[in-house]
């Protein structure tokens, strides 16, 4: 089977297999997600003509049900129609389908914790599972091909497909709330989710509050951070890769709904309700029978309701259709029992020989059904507790081209940001759903239709088409990002040419930060849990042994530290940013002082770190520091605001005392100590003809910017730098260091520095 270039992945295929009578059939459905997919100009055609795009799913039957014939059958059948099956086991489905997504993320995601169901073997099973969709894309992905991945059952697919196909462009679309930290923290996999779902290019929500608690419990669980709308993964390995969270509300297949509405078959639909419903105002309800929708407020709603106002009997109706779904989870059925009891009861109790005022009805309605309720119904009762979107409001809408109606509407549907002109109300506030039932009912029709069409305008707009092209623009824009990161990564090509520069040089210079370059950040800042070992001292013993060759380090950290650690190596030592230098084993101080200051700014740093927890002061001779990696970021972030304020207030600002943001510090220190004053000292003092500056933090961006262009500028990790390359971590710049500690002679040997 050739590599297709576009690969769509979801749960279920939309086509589905079932065996009636020992015989395979095949329903397509015509979900809004195939038509959106079926409109997007990627990978439609090849060169070839031949179709270059795949869904990949699940074609919901159990394999225990098949023979291998029925496999090889259902594999070529779907494949004219552009799908490759993912077969699981009835026990798969048990735990991956119906456990880990439906009896755990489901809940959880939509704030039911209480219902959420916590199980090693249910964890065990989506993995396992994951793995098996990984497979089958993997076997059919090119390598550069396109993947989207949908919904909360495939969340840790991105990262393994990211191992499997690195250069591919890899797209996630969450269909379900992501809910606050508070409740994701729940989640005993949420570090294996998170992960997962990183290993995408672009992570995408319905709406923004979505995405934004996406990015906190990055932030929280991985200490991963963002800015504007993009994760900055600061892994080994990575090359400081990025990850694009946006919001794309999903729309609707607009045009189907207002055709449909000409059909016979919706006509004759519209006659049966009329004639059916004579003299009655209909007020509709449409949901998957879930907990998350919100069907029993409804139906306490129209309780009272009717309760409220007896002269609305016999003139009113609620239509409730329940759709059968994950019938063999337990809540779902408590759920259904409940539901059916409680319409059961109103019915009883409100209902006359000549009226029953809920209508109910457990099942799938076909389309054209759909359609006519939509186009007759005066009012949409939308009652969900929490909903991703929620798209029967949206359809509510489109199939409103002729007939006026109102739609009532949950302020917990992600739709309703986008339908302001609906009644909303918050489903736990009976009284309100009571208000809003009897204000829609009594709405003039002007108003009615005013309102309508403003929510047309803008979802015949935004349509389910659109919102995969958005999607899919923003993937290739985050792809292209990418390529342009690594090109600015140190390439073979250009590390190659270092190592040729190197050996040809007469003489060399190593400009190098410790904290973040040659050594990894330890949480504390104890200096004995940053000591340098054993493999990292041999490494910088060879480097001070080459010919005409002078390290330095350049460094944060106080001068004793340096001291201690590096003392017995030939080295040339700055400590505290180029406060105080040691060449030729004597230190030597810059006229600078804090002094005056300390007074004023270390009681302040103090009294903001007893109230803030994880937060360290240092004092350094020419600095003082505040340290926050340990405080919990958003608290950090409020208490940075308000010290900086606070320590402006006290500097002033023509003091010659700057204070400067780092790598999870606020520095205060004098501005003419900087490593920029070092790097440009030491190139003078030294005259070499071969520059090499390696540093992570913010203060190494004062040497990249003090050396001329044709030195080698090297930032650790992937934000925004001054330097001309990349490295991705502490690992890749000892592999480069190692390589120039063992490169050749240059030709002719030099004398050695002074150091
Ligand atoms: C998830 C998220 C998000 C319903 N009954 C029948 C029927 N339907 C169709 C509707 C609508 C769809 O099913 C339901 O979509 P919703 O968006 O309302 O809800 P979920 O199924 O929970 O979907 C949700 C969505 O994903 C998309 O991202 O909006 O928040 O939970 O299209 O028309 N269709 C037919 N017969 C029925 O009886 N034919």
């Amino acid at each position: 089977m050739g590599k297709f270039k576009f690969l769509i992945v979801s749960n279920r295929l939309p086509v589905s297999v079932a065996k009636v009578d020992g015989k395979l059939t095949y329903t397509p459905s015509s979900g809004g997600l195939a038509t959106a997919m079926s409109s997007l100009d990627v990978g439609s055609t090849g060169d070839t003509g031949s179709a270059e795009r795949l869904w990949i799913g699940w074609p919901a039957i159990a394999s225990d049900d098949l023979t291998t014939a029925d496999r090889t059958a259902i594999t070529r059948t779907l494949r004219s129609y552009g799908c490759y099956p993912v077969f699981m086991t009835r026990q798969q489905i048990r735990l991956f389908y119906e456990g880990y997504c439906n009896d755990t993320i489901w809940p959880l995601f939509h704030y039911f914790q209480s219902l959420a169901v916590h199980s090693s073997e249910y964890w065990s099973a989506y993995r396992q599972v994951n793995q098996l969709y990984s497979r089958a894309v993997a076997r059919h992905a090119g390598p550069a091909s396109t993947i989207w991945i949908h919904d909360y059952q495939l969340m840790v697919l991105p990262r393994l497909l990211r191992s499997r196909l690195p250069g591919s462009s890899i797209g996630f679309f969450l269909h379900i709330p992501f809910p606050s930290f508070e409740i994701f923290r729940l989640l005993p996999e949420r570090k294996e989710i998170l992960q997962g779902l990183l290993g995408a290019d672009l992570v995408g929500f319905h709406i923004y509050d979505y995405a934004r608690h996406f990015m906190s419990s990055v932030l929280r669980t991985l200490g991963h951070e963002h800015r504007r709308g993009m994760i900055a993964l600061n892994t080994t390995n990575s090359y400081g890769r990025s990850v694009a969270v946006d919001s794309f509300p999903i729309g609707i297949d607009y045009k189907k709904f207002v055709t449909a509405l000409e059909t016979p078959e919706v006509r004759a639909e519209i006659k049966i309700l009329e004639s059916s419903y004579k003299g009655q105002k209909i007020i509709v309800s449409i949901d998957r029978l879930d907990y998350s929708k919100g069907i029993m407020n409804r139906l306490e709603a129209f309780e009272q309701f009717l309760k409220q106002y007896p002269k609305h009997h016999k003139k009113v109706i609620l239509l409730v259709v329940a759709v059968p779904s994950r019938v063999e989870v337990e809540a779902y059925k408590d759920l259904r029992d409940t539901i059916e009891q409680t319409v059961s009861r109103i019915n009883g109790v409100y209902g006359a020989v000549d009226w029953t005022p809920i209508s109910y009805q457990f099942r799938n309605l076909p389309f054209h059904q759909i359609v006519a309720l939509y186009a007759k119904a005066d009012v949409a009762l939308i009652t969900p507790l929490r909903d991703g979107m929620n798209l029967v409001a949206k359809e509510y809408i489109a199939a409103k081209q002729r007939k006026t109606g109102v739609l009532i509407l949950s302020e917990m549907a992600g739709a309703v940001d986008e339908l302001p002109e609906a009644l909303r109300i918050n489903p736990n506030d009976t009284a309100s759903i009571v208000k809003s039932i009897r204000t829609a009912l009594r709405m003039p029709k002007a108003e009615q239709r005013s309102r309508l069409q403003s929510m047309q305008r803008r979802i015949s707009r935004y349509t389910v088409t659109r919102w995969a092209k958005d999607f899919i623009e923003q993937l290739e824009y985050a792809q292209e990002m990418k390529i342009e990161q690594r090109r600015t990564g140190l390439a073979e090509r250009d590390q190659t040419r270092m190592l040729h520069d190197f050996r040809q040089a007469k003489r060399r210079l190593l400009l190098l930060d410790y904290d973040g370059t040659l050594h990894g950040f330890v949480p504390s800042h104890h200096p004995a849990d940053a000591m340098p070992d054993r493999s990292l001292m041999e490494l910088l013993g060879r480097l001070t042994k080459l010919p005409a060759t002078e390290v330095c380090i350049v460094s944060g950290r106080p001068r004793q530290a340096l001291d201690t650690w590096f003392g017995r190596l030939p080295v040339t030592l700055a400590a505290e940013h180029g406060a105080w230098i040691r060449q030729r084993g004597e230190w030597a101080q810059e006229d600078v002082s804090l002094q005056e200051h300390k007074a004023a700014l270390l009681p302040l740093l103090e009294r903001y770190a007893e109230r803030t927890p994880g937060a360290q002061v240092e004092e350094k001779n020419f600095a003082l520091v505040w340290h926050y990696r340990n405080v919990q970021p958003e608290l950090a972030y409020a208490r940075n605001a308000n010290l900086r304020h606070d320590l402006n207030a006290v500097v002033g600002s023509n003091s010659g005392i700057g204070i400067f943001n780092g790598n999870k510090i606020i520095e205060i220190k004098p501005r003419n100590i900087s490593k920029g004053v070092v790097a440009d000292e030491m190139l003078a003092g030294s005259g070499a003809d071969f520059v090499l500056a390696i540093g992570d933090d913010y203060t190494d961006e004062d040497m990249f910017g003090a050396l001329p262009e044709s030195a080698y500028t090297i930032k650790v990790g992937g934000s925004e730098t001054r330097a001309r390359f990349h490295l991705p971590g502490v690992e890749s710049v000892l592999r480069l260091l190692n390589l120039l500690s063992t490169s050749p002679q240059p030709p002719e040997s030099h004398s050695r520095t002074n150091r």
